[in-house]
């Protein structure tokens, strides 16, 4: 039996229940096999069977009490999956879905993604399943300080540095970097994504959607093209939906569609962003709004945005968000390319349709790696204790995906899969994550 197979079987005998983990995984396994065969280190030193086994899985009780004075108890978690290049570093998602074999499968790529962003970060994920949705901001307060009382105990600035994640933005990190200064007396860069008056960085709220435009431009330009005059459609309406749609209009393309947990919107006239930063940034509304600010635009319940013919799908919201007939229906409608900015958006029947059929497909390791690159920018400006400005984050985050576009494509290219990004940006992340392993020795 191959070695990935073997390890492959061994990770879901072993976690059986974490389909999302066995997804990641197989993804990513799979597509290592050609470095992995030539390099027989890598067997001899169980480099596979010592990254898919996280350092430690923390899980934690986090009771907090709402505005009628009822108590709950959420789960909480902080999994630090590889500290080989860097301290632990990834999101914290709070949602209802959230349980171990997400956070395993978000803590697992963040592993090739930070590799990937060049900077000394390792990977880890953690969450809660909270619903932060309708909640009061007196109620996220509790749950945010109930999480970072116990959280607080496994972090650091020179172990793990949380940040955001589907469901934590900037009012969720300030409440955790309070509890977080107040339990332990430190003032430190433990967490990213902080607002600009207590250490956080100029450009971080902007860097996921910029950096997945930056790295989509880039593969279009390789073969001729850019964003210019083409119709994008994107999923989510989020942190990375927003500032991806907002630069992909400033590269001058026309966004005609979005997306929330509710339903999508279809604005022939292109996306009025202000409107859509209003709803879901200030209002912490529904998308259904949005009909109030464009009354000529179509909302719908039914089906998703994947059904409208676009040039370039820039998926910003979830895992598995693609499936294969939506996949069929994109190259139906002649799309040109799909850049990921969610993590894991595809299903692995979904990847092989773009692959199959010559669709730029830049996969989400790399095409979403702005965010956590710009994080690790932060740590430099915290460390410093400076604050570059906008335009030099922005210039480096800039320089920073163009650098994993040509790590990907010259990897894809080294192992005689031209344009195959998804091979491509595994291998690249992997090796160098991977030397690092073989070099401090078996830990
Ligand atoms: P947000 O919470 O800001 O936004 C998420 C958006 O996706 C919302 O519009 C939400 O709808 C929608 N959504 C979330 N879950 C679901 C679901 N189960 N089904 C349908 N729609 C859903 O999160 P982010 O924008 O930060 O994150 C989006 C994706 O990008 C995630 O996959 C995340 O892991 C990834 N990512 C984020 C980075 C970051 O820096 N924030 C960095 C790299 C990747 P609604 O408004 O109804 O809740
Ligand atoms: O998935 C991701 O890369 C993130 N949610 C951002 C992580 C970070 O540490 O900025």
């Amino acid at each position: 039996m191959s070695y990935v197979k073997e390890v492959l079987d061994s990770v879901i005998k072993k976690n059986p229940s974490e389909a999302e983990f066995h997804q990641a995984v197989t993804e990513v396994l799979t597509s290592l096999e050609l470095a992995i065969d030539a390099n027989p280190e890598y067997r001899k030193n169980a480099i596979l069977e010592r990254l898919v086994e996280p350092d430690r899985q923390i899980m934690f009780r986090v009771p907090w009490i709402d505005d009628k004075g009822v108590a709950h108890v959420n789960r909480g978690f902080r999994v630090q999956f590889n500290n080989a290049i860097g301290p632990y570093k990834g999101g914290l998602r709070l949602h209802p879905s959230v349980n171990l074999g997400i956070i395993k499968f978000l803590g697992f790529e963040q592993i090739f993604k930070n590799s990937l962003t060049g900077l000394p970060i390792g990977g880890g994920k953690g969450g809660s399943d909270f619903d932060p949705k309708g909640k009061s901001d007196r109620e996220v307060f509790e749950f945010c300080r109930s999480f970072m009382t116990e959280l607080c105990k496994y972090i650091g600035a020179d172990v793990d540095v949380p940040a955001g994640d589907i469901g934590t933005g900037a009012r969720e990190i300030g409440y955790m970097y309070g509890t977080y200064k107040r339990a332990t007396g430190l003032y430190e860069g433990v967490l990213t994504g902080k607002g600009l008056t207590y250490g956080g960085s100029l450009a971080r709220k902007e860097a996921t959607g910029y950096g997945l435009v930056y790295l989509t431009e880039e593969m279009l330009k390789e073969k001729g093209m850019s964003f210019k005059g083409k119709k994008v459609v994107i999923s989510g309406s989020g942190n990375v939906a927003i500032y991806a749609a907002e630069k992909a209009m400033q590269f001058g393309a026309k966004v005609v569609s979005m997306s929330d947990s509710t339903g999508w919107i279809y604005d022939e006239q292109g996306v009025d962003l202000a409107a859509i930063k209003e709803i879901k940034e200030v209002k912490r509304g529904r998308l259904a709004d949005y009909k109030n600010y464009r009354p000529k635009s179509e909302y719908s319940t039914k089906g998703n945005v994947w059904s409208v013919p676009c040039d370039i799908a820039l998926p910003c919201a979830t895992q598995n968000e693609i499936n294969e007939n939506d996949a069929k229906t994109l190259i139906k409608n002649k799309v040109i390319a799909v850049g990921e900015g969610a993590n894991m958006p595809s299903t692995i029947e979904a990847m092989n349709q773009f692959i199959g059929n010559k669709v730029l497909f830049a996969p989400a390791k790399a095409a979403n790696a702005g965010g956590v690159a710009t994080s690790a920018l932060e740590m430099s400006q915290n460390s410093q204790r400076l604050s570059w400005t906008f335009e030099e984050v922005d210039a480096k985050l800039h320089q920073i995906m163009i650098n994993i576009y040509k790590q990907m494509a010259a990897a894809a290219e080294k192992y005689g899969k031209k344009d195959n990004f998804i091979v491509g940006a595994n291998i690249a992340g992997f090796e160098k994550v991977a030397d690092a392993m073989l070099a401090q020795g078996i830990q």
